[in-house]
């Protein structure tokens, strides 16, 4: 008789995983399964789905190939019952099983979900920590209790310490600071080129999975073509150590740039990997210390990169669970609007927003800086619904996970959960575009006026925000600056401001709700 089916999610694809941690491989059953539910949840990317599926399927091969029997439900596999829940009943039912084991899953509704999986199914359920991060849900817990702000900066401190990452022995950082955020601003010359970008050709399973995903989910925001993603931990490793050898050195250096049609500059393209389990965050940052430490790249690169993994990605994770369900029901500004129709179609005569969503769909990637600076910005700029903000962006990417993508949404970019994550919000004119990329020499506005026909529409928007919403700010010291530049305007400029960017909302297509 089948001891414990283990469950295994498709973003739980790690050897160490905890499901995995006691297997007995002459006794348990691994299951695996593609089910429309998770497919669908929201119309994800079609380059995500076939990420997934495609890895699961490799992983699955992986774990058979060492003697594991492993259990692999396909999605077109005709008794398939559509749902994760439908698929661990039918194999503990098949196996006469005593127990089902699984990691937690990385987002709420299927945590929510899953706590009732033992009355439903009849038998124990173990639901065991996901110990693939740095820092525990109860050890996030016990750093917040108490704190007045949590801001990330403390957090990561924290993390520096318990992990010895980047510390010297008598425990001061390297080169005597924590956070070398200063030296990572520059804006990229023109005559800096990136590196070539690493990519794997898909294989016969691959180009299976591509298939179907075309076939059943062609109709989803984004294209298959061009799918490059590594779909094993191996070619995920490897596409991290081209990182290592011809990114990381200018990472921090250019970590903000951005330039029209160079979607990656010097960034890793790595959270798809790293989400779904085909890479360890320890070993991630492990690797990156040890290239400063062989003087491979500069600390600013290598500190920059690891605050981004030691530091946000746990941070935020920590207020995820720390903080849901709430979290997510909160619309700190009142935010309402639609979202604009360019944000599934592309159409704008912005040449920052074209750009991001035109390559968001091509790749189901954007670096940080477009998605909270251009697509984050203009959201917040517009007083976008934040349910409908952040579906966009759970869609749209292909390392989105509601853990991960809710607090950098909700929190940083659209300042919708008052100021849990950040201390003001992250909203910017077009000048902050224009200093740091090269859209704007391709734009018909020019983001240097702000009244005339061709201004910036950032411009009136930005200004239009900080007067909606200046009774909330009034007060908070880092957005003094701003407050006072609008109160030293004459109230006939406040008011062209205003309705400049009224008419330009006014002006614009909003998507149906559900549409896509
Ligand atoms: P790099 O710039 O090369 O950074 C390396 C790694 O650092 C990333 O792979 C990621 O694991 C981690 N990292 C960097 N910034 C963050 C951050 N703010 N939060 C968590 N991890 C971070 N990241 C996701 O993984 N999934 C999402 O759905 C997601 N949605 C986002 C939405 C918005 C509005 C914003 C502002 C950020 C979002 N991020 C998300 C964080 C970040 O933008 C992506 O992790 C990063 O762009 C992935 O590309 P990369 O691997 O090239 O990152
Ligand atoms: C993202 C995703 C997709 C598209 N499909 C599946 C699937 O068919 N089976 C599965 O086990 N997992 C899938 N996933 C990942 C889950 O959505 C993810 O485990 C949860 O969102 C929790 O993070
Ligand atoms: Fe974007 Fe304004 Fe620059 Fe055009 S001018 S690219 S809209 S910031």
């Amino acid at each position: 008789m089948t001891q414990t089916v283990r469950l295994l999610l498709g973003d739980q694809l790690s050897r160490d995983i905890s499901s995995l941690g006691d297997l007995d491989v002459e006794r348990d059953v691994v299951l695996m399964a593609e089910v429309m539910a998770e497919a669908t949840y929201v119309r994800h990317h079609p380059k995500k789905i076939a990420f997934v599926f495609s890895a699961m399927r490799h992983f699955a091969d992986a774990l058979k190939a060492e003697g594991v029997t492993v259990e692999y439900v396909r999605l077109d596999d005709p008794d398939n019952s559509g749902s994760l829940a439908g698929e661990a009943q039918r194999a503990v039912a098949r196996h006469g099983a005593a127990k089902l084991a699984v990691t937690e899953p990385g987002e709420w509704r299927l945590a929510e979900e899953m706590a009732g999986w033992q009355e439903r199914l009849g038998l124990p359920v173990e639901v065991r920590d996901d110990s693939r991060f740095f820092c525990s849900r109860a050890a996030f817990a016990d750093w917040a209790e108490g704190r007045k702000s949590l801001r990330m900066e403390h957090f990561y401190r924290e993390m520096r310490r318990s992990t010895g990452l980047l510390m010297e022995p008598d425990g001061k950082p390297v080169g005597d600071r924590w956070n070398l955020d200063q030296e990572n601003r520059k804006a990229i010359p023109p005559e800096v080129e990136a590196p070539p970008r690493h990519g794997v050709e898909p294989d016969a399973i691959t180009q299976d999975v591509i298939d179907l995903v075309a076939e059943r989910f062609g109709h989803h925001f984004g294209t298959l073509d061009g799918f490059d993603f590594a779909v094993t931990a191996d070619d995920a490793k490897a596409g991290f150590e081209h990182f290592v050898t011809h990114a990381l050195p200018r990472f921090g250096d250019y970590q903000d740039a951005m330039r029209l049609g160079d979607p990656l500059l010097f960034h890793a393209r790595i959270g798809v990997y790293l989400n779904a389990g085909l890479l360890s965050p320890q070993r991630v940052c492990e690797r990156a210390e040890q290239a400063w430490r062989e003087g491979d790249a500069p600390l600013n690169a290598v500190e920059g990169f690891i605050r981004q993994i030691l530091g946000w990605r746990e941070y935020v994770r920590g207020i995820y669970w720390l903080k849901m369900p709430d979290y997510a029901a909160r619309n700190a500004l009142s935010a309402e609007r639609r979202l604009p129709e360019f944000y599934w179609t592309g159409e704008t005569d912005m040449a920052c927003l074209r750009d991001c969503v035109e390559q968001t769909r091509r790749e189901a990637y954007a670096h940080h800086i477009q998605r909270l600076m251009v697509l984050g910005n203009f959201a917040l700029l517009a007083g976008v619904d934040p349910a409908a903000v952040n579906y966009w962006y759970m869609v749209v990417y292909a390392d989105a996970y509601e853990w991960v993508e809710l607090p950098n949404v909700h929190g940083m970019a659209i300042h919708a959960d008052g100021g849990v994550m950040a201390s003001k919000p992250y909203a910017a004119s077009g000048k902050y575009i224009d200093r740091m990329s090269d859209y704007c020499k391709h734009c018909r506005y020019d983001p240097k006026k702000q009244l005339e026909k061709n201004a910036c529409p950032f411009n009136a928007l930005y200004w239009r925000f900080i007067m909606t919403h200046r009774e909330t700010f009034q007060g908070n010291p880092r957005m003094a600056f701003p407050l006072k530049t609008l109160d030293r305007m004459t109230p006939e400029k406040r008011e062209a401001l205003h309705a400049k960017g009224d008419g330009f909302l006014e002006g614009l297509s909003y998507a149906e709700p559900g549409a896509w």
